[in-house]
């Protein structure tokens, strides 16, 4: 069941998101698929930077890499298509053995209209840029154009065929439809066509998404001092639905788009975040206006641990294709990967990673070296030999995930997922503890770098892996016996689907609970109370 692009060339099955399991999955090649990711930086995607992207991507030991394609180089001129850069991604990413997410850079990326072509860009007229209220043009293209609209669905209809025809074994498994939509500067588009529909009544498919399927009125009417954000919002997955639905149309791969995201705790007032995209507050709304999406995805740049937490459990929703496109690439980062996976993520992504030599700090690390990327590394090679059955288990909502956090050195984890006969099992993961023994709290570790992993496979049996945590387990039943003791801790990795132990870990390796520091160890452990 372990896959890569090579081995499965001869699958015609489309890969496909499945919605049948307590979450929505990525299937490819007929089988539930754990997206190991990595995206490169926005100007790496050519013939003469991707030597330094591979060696990163390599190191990393990603299995699926996500790579933009430019509009403006993909159409430089109206009408003509260059498909080479395409297929220089897809001839690239299988002789590395590696799949694909190909990100459209077009009318949006990051709001701004920069990877437009250049008869785009020159053309003010058939693609209007949106306006500020006291009329100031912004460098964003506004969603009420129609020119735009159908110049950019005809080039990503024109993406969607070539792939069609050129990608029969699958490489690509899912599109990314334009960057970070939406509008900085401004909370609205203010041009006249905005403004005459601004004061227009509320389409009804917008007022039961927001819970206002009562009333009636035009925008302000209706929702206040949100009716700008919200107006955005519905204009551009408007724009969205219509390209996606027609590259659909043609090729019907998964697609999403990405957030920049709004402060998921206390979310800044108008003008502190992008304004129209799929923020929080507007994911229900997104949803109805833009069906062709399967999933909404944040990309996200908040370090604490509060921050990460909280936009995890926004996102993870029942309907959302759910897996994180974009993250950081800094060193507290890595420490939320098993975290997300918890929370039903099919896929993770940290963002930036190539030796291009270009860093986006502040917002990610200052530097691209091998120490930058060893917890990365880790994280990948400790699930590299269970992607498969990972997938599914995470969409059997089998698996739960720990982050190290600031102030609490230890959380509990308590199952009952699978209703196994008493006693079912609290797993404790403490931070900061040393490998031999200890009889002091545990203090946490100098920085955030703990995290665990652990899937419940059946009554009294777990999966677990980790990096710098120690976990233990104790019986939850009323009764006397709430000791656990080991019946057996087996060191291993799956080996085409069929559980292998190495070793058996015993005496100091498991009198202290399993330790974990930064070495991958995947463990099978089996309990018993006393
Ligand atoms: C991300 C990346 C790339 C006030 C940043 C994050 C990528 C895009 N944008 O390196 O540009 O293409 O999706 C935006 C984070 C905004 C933080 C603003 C702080």
């Amino acid at each position: 069941s372990l896959s890569s692009p090579a081995q499965t060339g001869a699958s015609d099955s489309l890969p496909r998101i499945d919605r049948s399991g307590a979450h929505p999955a990525l299937i490819v090649d007929g089988a539930p698929f754990l997206m190991l990711g990595a995206q490169m930086n926005n100007s790496s995607a050519w013939p003469a930077t991707m030597p330094a992207v591979w060696s990163t991507m390599d190191k990393l030991g990603v299995n699926t890499v996500e790579a933009p394609i430019y509009w403006e180089t993909f159409e430089p001129k109206e009408g003509t298509f260059d498909f080479a850069p395409v297929d220089m991604l897809l001839t690239q990413a299988r002789i590395h053995q590696k799949h694909l997410v190909l990100l459209w850079f077009g009318t949006w990326k990051n709001g701004s209209p920069g990877y437009t072509p250049e008869w785009v860009k020159r053309d003010g007229t058939r693609f209007p840029l949106a306006r500020k209220e006291d009329g100031t043009a912004l460098f964003s293209l506004s969603p009420f154009a129609e020119a735009t609209l159908t110049s950019d669905r005809k080039a990503f209809i024109a993406l969607m065929q070539h792939l069609k025809t050129s990608d029969t074994e699958h490489t690509v498994l899912m599109v990314q439809v334009e960057n970070e939509a939406g509008l900085w500067g401004a909370m609205r588009d203010h041009s006249p066509a905005a403004n005459r529909i601004f004061s227009q009544p509320v389409p009804r498919n917008v007022l039961e998404a927001m819970g206002k399927a009562q009333a009636h009125g035009n925008w302000s009417e209706v929702f206040g001092t949100d009716a700008d954000e919200f107006f955005s919002a519905w204009a551009i997955a408007r724009h969205i639905q219509q390209i996606a639905m027609a590259g659909k149309a043609i090729y019907p791969l998964p697609m999403y788009v990405n957030a920049a995201l709004r402060d998921p705790i206390h979310p800044g007032g108008p003008l502190s975040f992008e304004s129209g995209g799929p923020t929080f507050d507007v994911l229900p709304l997104w949803h109805a206006v833009a069906p062709a999406l399967d999933g909404l995805a944040p990309d996200i740049y908040l370090p604490e641990y509060d921050k990460y937490m909280a936009v995890l459990q926004q996102y993870a929703l029942p309907w959302n294709a759910f897996f994180i496109p974009e993250t950081g690439n800094s060193a507290v980062y890595a420490h939320y990967f098993f975290a997300a996976l918890g929370k039903g993520a099919f896929g993770w992504s940290p963002f930036g990673m190539d030796a291009t030599g270009y860093v986006n700090y502040p917002l990610g690390a200052a530097r691209i070296d091998d120490e930058a990327l060893q917890p990365y590394v880790l994280n990948y090679t400790a699930v590299a030999s269970i992607t498969r059955e990972l997938a599914a288990w995470i969409r059997n909502d089998q698996v739960r995930g720990v982050a190290e956090a600031p102030e609490k050195h230890a959380e509990d984890v308590l199952f009952s997922t699978l209703k196994s006969v008493v006693p079912h099992w609290k797993a404790t993961v403490s931070f900061g503890l040393p490998t031999f023994w200890s009889d002091k709290p545990a203090p946490g570790n100098p920085k955030l770098q703990g995290e665990a992993l652990l899937v419940e496979l059946g009554p009294d049996e777990f999966l677990v892996t980790g990096a710098h945590c120690r976990i233990d387990f104790s019986a939850l039943t009323n009764a006397a016996a709430k000791q656990r003791m080991w019946i057996t801790v087996e060191e291993g990795s799956y080996v085409h689907g069929e559980w292998q132990r190495t070793r058996l870990w015993n005496g100091d390796q498991t009198d202290y609970g399993l330790n974990f520091t930064d070495v991958p160890q995947l463990l099978r452990v089996r309990l018993a109370a006393y």
